[in-house]
């Protein structure tokens, strides 16, 4: 029977993914899987949101801030959850816990992998309908099997990713992630409640009309990154232009329209904040992965992002993403590297 790979569900595309490793023992499916339960989880809340207004005692602000809040740690829940009682992952890193979580239980100590994420990005968007998202980087542990995972396991450069993704709770909900051979987009088909394959083998455009960055910011970054966002103001039709400034404000949005449709993406480091907002664990890297594979590429504008040594969970890092030829650009015109 021919299937169409257009309806290929999230599991039986990584299932036919494993056929072709006879060895796998599908660990990382699994792992995929329980992400995805818990991002279905998240989008029924996240979809219901709007209905704080309506439903709150008062609808002060105070009131929508603590229960925007309360998505965060619900969602942070869904995805500890899940994991936690899988059998794929040893221990996490989140942008709502202090420190990494060591699950140590006999499964969990014989698991392969160590994960962060992010479980709500972008959350100051909720009370105002805008897309959010989740995002997340798998790595296989270093430490030994059988043993509670350690610290060495969670801080590794992102280049030891063996996967990594992203779910938009957007006009759609999908579910996109990377391994070394690609990266596949999903789409939520509520009417089965399952992630679809609509996106498969995703490129990165070599060059497109998109910038995004916080002008709010412009003059707090440095005489570099100025000179090259002037340059996308006065591009032409002579040489790419014009180019379309786009800044939604929630990461995930913006980095997944640049990479379906070409763009650069950037938040760079200001005077206030020289290494910038985003964290490099369970933002950066993953999306510097995700660009990589899908033939773009990310710096913090002095060395790759994956090759950055992390020193803590929540480090940040000034980041600079997109498609490869603009990124030549940024850095010919920045000199940044
Ligand atoms: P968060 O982790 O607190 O939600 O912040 C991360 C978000 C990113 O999604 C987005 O790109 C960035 O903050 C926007 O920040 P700013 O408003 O400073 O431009
Ligand atoms: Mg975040």
């Amino acid at each position: 029977m021919n299937v169409n790979r257009a309806v290929l569900t999230l599991d039986e595309f990584t299932l036919q993914q494993l056929r072709q490793f006879p060895t796998a023992t599908g660990e990382l499916s699994r792992l995929l899987r329980d992400l995805a339960l818990a991002a279905k989880r998240v989008n029924v809340e996240v979809n219901k949101a709007g209905l704080v207004d309506i439903l709150g005692d008062d609808g002060s602000i105070n009131v929508q801030g603590e229960d925007v809040k309360k998505l965060d740690v619900f969602a942070n829940n869904q995805f500890v959850g899940v994991l936690k009682h899988g059998i794929s992952c040893a221990g996490i890193g989140s942008e709502e816990l202090d420190d990494f979580v060591v699950f140590d239980d006999e499964i969990s100590n014989n698991s392969k992998y160590v994960v962060h994420f992010d479980p709500l990005d972008g959350s100051g968007n909720i009370d105002v309908n805008v897309s959010i998202g989740t995002i997340f980087g798998v790595y296989r542990r270093v430490s030994e099997l059988g043993k509670p995972c350690t610290r060495e396991d969670f801080l590794q450069p992102g280049n030891k990713q063996v996967a990594a993704g992203y779910v938009i709770y957007g006009s759609s909900t999908m579910f996109v992630y990377a391994t070394r051979r690609g990266v596949n987009g999903f789409t939520l088909d509520p009417s089965i409640g399952e992630f679809s394959l609509s996106h498969p083998d995703i490129k990165c455009p070599p060059t497109g009309k998109f910038y995004s960055v916080n002008h709010g910011n412009f003059f707090q970054y440095n005489e570099g990154v100025r000179k090259y966002i002037d340059g996308c103001q006065r591009k032409t039709k002579e040489n790419g232009g014009p180019y379309t400034q786009r800044y939604i404000g929630s990461m995930v949005a913006d980095v997944h329209r640049n990479l379906i449709k070409g763009g650069i993406f950037m938040y760079p480091g200001t005077t206030d904040k020289p290494n910038g907002k985003l964290r490099l664990l369970y933002e950066a890297n993953p999306f510097a992965f995700i660009l990589e594979v899908a033939g773009g590429c990310a710096t913090d504008g002095t060395q790759r992002i994956l090759d950055i040594q992390p020193e803590s969970l929540h480090q940040r890092t000034p980041l600079f993403i997109g498609s490869k030829e603009m990124m030549d650009e940024l850095k010919e015109v920045s000199g940044l590297k």
